[in-house]
């Protein structure tokens, strides 16, 4: 398969005026006619994307396009430029069939609901056109069907039974296009901009779904107005809608005035969501907003450059999220994702730029590099030219380059010119791969503490030379007391080896490291339980103080896989914290929650042994044991202190307590054979508590009658049933994980084709670290079967669960063989996708 370069991007020779499409929708058979103006602004034959289109007739101001220039191998339509005026309409007619559309890119139905996703490359499954980001255009849209909502982009002109017609003037790339028919009722409601605008403001879902969506809309409104003061930025169209679909790829999309949601991340009650579940609305319901501005407006000039939109916009939702939530709790929240899944793939086979500069399938490359590593690039840039330059930068970003397809360079120049700040190493965040690993020695006399830092990058595929890069490293000092000697103080490294020197100290301090995650880097230094502890205490940054106590965890954890003992120190620190966990509830939960098993197995890779999957779990199960023992007075008397007051509120307030509740309750399950847990399942009036308790009872094998009442009160909500579905084989026995998937997957209503569903399932079983990497190998043969058999119908969602395998590599060589052979069976397979195989290769590579 053909691999697609950056360095072979040249301009698209062609300005589009206007596009105009006309649908007339049927289940097999929708008509699809499209009118172009093209305006030749550079040299160049006429190159049309399209695929699997039926093409009726297409002309050229009216005369017929010889349909020998259909290219079908390569999806293109390629027109000689000698046969083009400078000006002219380019006309086509195709028929397309969106029930039989299962890869659900392009035009597709979901449950009897025509809706499409178009990015990256899905418009070309509706018709001929320019499939690419910088050829953007205003569109009309006419839509025939008997469905009695009819949506597209932009704003309305024209609705009446059966037809209905839509105008977006703002010039857009083809993959922000959209279309929604279907029978759906609205939750409306309206937001008035700064400057005085009224827009109508819709979420639509399935009839009877409507008292489930108001948390999305409420969502919409501070998102609207946080953008506003948070960045000067309002919306630009008389209207504004949202639509749940139950069949998605992804998680949402930010298609101009219609954004289409997986209904997961609009559909919530206290009765069918956990506190997660609702903090995720929020946040995507932002992100998909936030594009407007940074995706819409300005958009990526090509693939190349997804993090251009995708990292800032990231960046901006957790932003937004920490404005409304806590902001501590975010930030530690971000760093545990990032380092479970950006630094695993930094890792390993799959490790790639934040901007690549090469794919075979670029939906393989909505990664956690372009958007998690992309969100902390844009945070160093913050941190370093501070508060003002950011705003400033960000300012001119907008002036500058609204309304055009921009690169990183252009990003990296607003930056420089708003700031006068030479960004030409710090731009190797985003052209080179991999985790920097940041090592500190310390020296210490006569009252001077010199840090002594080394950063190195090992090799990624394909790019071996890691020439040191621009670190901030915030950092502060604790004295022996627990005093803070020194206030946050960002350090910038610039060279491989350099070191810092303080002078004029008391007492040697303690070293507060990487305060706020200033980057996203590993840490190698020597630490003392004692100081772990004194930093876990003491520590004024909430990042490095969570940290310590998360390091003291994780030593202990990785003696104890050595048969060595471990985690006295911790068992003491947690005491004390414990003991004051009732003035910050979501710090206390965040410390009880140990490392998980794929954190402790990435670690001990790190240091170059082989982890062992049922040494880890052992480990874990151990200490959790253990501290339940020591602190079971304790953990009862927070338990009960954390019981629901008054009725559930989705607010940070609400969500911490109840993650307290929740993290006592899963050590108090060693002690009392899960009878708490069979108590809360009963009586809690929330989904957060049912689902916590239910998963401790799975872990304790203690769950056939309480999976049996969630299964007949859920059955009818496919939402809450994925849920049922996850955390049978996430939270089971590992010897038993594989047998249980096994059992689901034979269910009449593993519904698999069902994205969702499926994801629930096959990544609940993946993230059961020991029950997935069984020794036998049946965890790596039930996914390369189910995997094999998705491909041929949804090649995307295939590809991206092909991850699982990305950390083979670290395990026992008996592992990596039969790893190994599954990935080979899938790639021996006949037809495989070329999303699928891309990922297959890399992995084996
Ligand atoms: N652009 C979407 C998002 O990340 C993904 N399709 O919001
Ligand atoms: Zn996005």
């Amino acid at each position: 398969t053909a691999t697609q370069y950056l360095a072979d991007w040249r301009p698209y020779p062609f300005a589009i005026a206007e596009t105009r499409l006309d649908f007339t929708l049927a289940a097999r058979t929708t008509l699809v006619r499209s009118a172009i103006d093209f305006r030749r602004t550079g040299p160049g034959d006429l190159v049309l994307d399209g695929a699997g289109l039926k093409t009726l007739s297409m002309t050229i101001d009216r005369r017929p396009v010889d349909p020998a220039l259909i290219r079908a191998d390569q999806e293109k339509l390629i027109i000689p430029a000698d046969q083009l005026p400078d000006s002219f309409t380019f006309e086509a007619e195709v028929q397309i069939d969106p029930e039989a559309n299962t890869a659900l890119e392009g035009l597709y139905l979901s449950g009897g609901m025509f809706c499409t996703q178009c990015e990256a490359e899905g418009f070309r499954h509706i018709t001929w056109y320019p499939d690419r980001p910088d050829v953007m255009a205003p569109f009309r849209v006419e839509i025939h069907s008997d469905k009695p909502v009819l949506l597209s982009n932009g704003n309305p002109v024209n609705t009446a039974p059966g037809h209905a017609s839509w105008h977006d003037p703002w010039p857009k790339p083809a993959y922000l296009f959209a279309l929604v028919a279907g029978d759906l009722r609205a939750i409306p409601d309206s937001f008035t901009t700064a400057s005085g605008r009224k827009v109508a403001l819709n979420v639509w879902v399935r009839p009877g779904d409507e008292p489930r969506a108001g948390y999305a809309m409420e969502s919409l409104i501070r998102s609207m107005k946080w953008d506003e003061e948070a960045y000067g930025r309002e919306y630009d169209l008389d209207v504004f809608n949202i639509v749940a679909v139950d069949d998605f790829n992804m998680g949402a999309m930010e298609n101009k005035g219609l954004n289409i949601f997986n209904s997961k991340l609009v559909l919530a009650t206290a009765e069918t969501a956990t506190d997660g579940d609702y903090e995720r609305i929020e946040g995507v319901i932002g992100h998909e907003y936030f594009h407007n501005w940074t995706g819409n407006r300005i958009t990526c000039r090509d693939w190349f450059q997804l993090c251009l939109k995708e990292g800032l916009t990231v960046f901006r939702d957790q932003q937004f999220t920490s404005d409304m939530r806590s902001a501590a709790v975010k930030r530690i929240h971000d760093v545990q994702t990032l380092r479970a899944r950006q630094f695993r793939e930094d890792a390993g086979p799959l490790s790639h730029p934040p901007r690549p500069d090469h794919y075979q399938e670029i939906n393989n490359f909505y990664t956690a590099t372009v958007y998690e590593k992309g969100a902390e690039v844009i945070g160093m840039l913050k941190r370093l030219v501070g508060d003002e330059g950011y705003r400033k930068a960000l300012d001119l970003y907008f002036d500058r380059h609204d309304g055009q397809a921009c690169t990183i360079e252009d990003w990296i120049a607003v930056f420089q010119d708003a700031t006068g700040r030479d960004l030409v190493q710090f731009k190797r965040w985003y052209t080179d791969a991999g985790t920097p690993r940041l090592s500190l020695t310390e020296e210490w006399a006569n009252g001077k503490l010199v840090l002594n830092f080394r950063q190195h990058t090992a090799p990624t595929p394909g790019q071996a030379e890691k020439p040191a890069r621009v670190i901030p490293i915030a950092l502060g000092l604790i004295g022996p007391n627990g005093d803070e000697v020194l206030p946050t103080t960002v350090l910038e490294m610039t060279e491989e080896r350099q070191s810092f020197a303080f002078e004029g100290l008391g007492a040697r301090p303690v070293v507060s490291l990487l305060r706020g995650f200033s980057a996203p880097v590993t840490v190698a230094r020597e630490m003392t339980a004692d100081e772990q502890a004194l930093l876990l205490a003491h520590d004024t940054d909430p990042c490095a103080r969570w940290q310590a106590g998360h390091d003291l965890a994780l030593d202990a954890l990785i003696d104890r896989t050595r048969g060595k003992a471990g985690g006295e120190a911790l068992i003491r620190a947690l005491g004390g914290l414990l003991d004051d966990a009732e003035a910050d509830p979501a710090f206390a939960a965040l410390c009880l929650s140990l490392p998980g098993e794929e954190e402790i197995a990435t670690t001990i890779a790190a240091s170059g042994a082989v982890p062992d999957p049922d040494a880890i779990h052992a480990a874990r199960r151990g200490l959790v044991q253990d501290i339940a023992e020591a602190h079971e007075v304790a953990l009862t008397r927070l338990f009960d202190a954390m019981a629901p007051q008054g009725p559930y509120r989705p607010d940070a307030d609400g969500s911490a307590r109840r993650s307290l509740r929740l993290a006592c309750l899963g050590y108090l399950g060693r002690l009392d054979d899960g009878s708490r847990a069979d108590t809360l399942f009963t009586d809690a009036g929330n989904m957060t508590e049912r689902q916590g308790a239910l998963e401790q009872l799975i872990a304790l094998d203690r769950d056939a009658d309480a999976l049996a009442r969630f299964a007949a009160e859920f059955r009818d909500n496919r939402l809450v049933m994925d849920k049922w579905f996850m955390v049978q084989p996430l939270r089971a026995a590992p010897e038993k994980a594989v047998a249980r998937a096994r059992a689901l997957a034979a269910r009449p209503d593993f519904d698999w084709k069902n994205p969702n569903r499926f994801r629930a399932l096959i990544s609940g079983l993946t993230a059961n670290h020991a029950g997935f990497h069984a020794a036998d190998g049946s965890g790596y043969d039930f996914l390369a079967d189910w995997l094999m058999k998705l491909d041929p119908v949804n090649p995307q969602t295939t590809a991206r669960m092909c991850s699982a395998f990305e950390t083979i590599s670290r395990y026992d060589t008996g592992r990596q063989e039969k790893a190994r052979a599954a990935l080979r069976r899938i790639a021996a397979m006949p037809g495989l996708s070329r999303n699928t195989s891309e990922m297959v290769t890399r992995i084996l590579a």
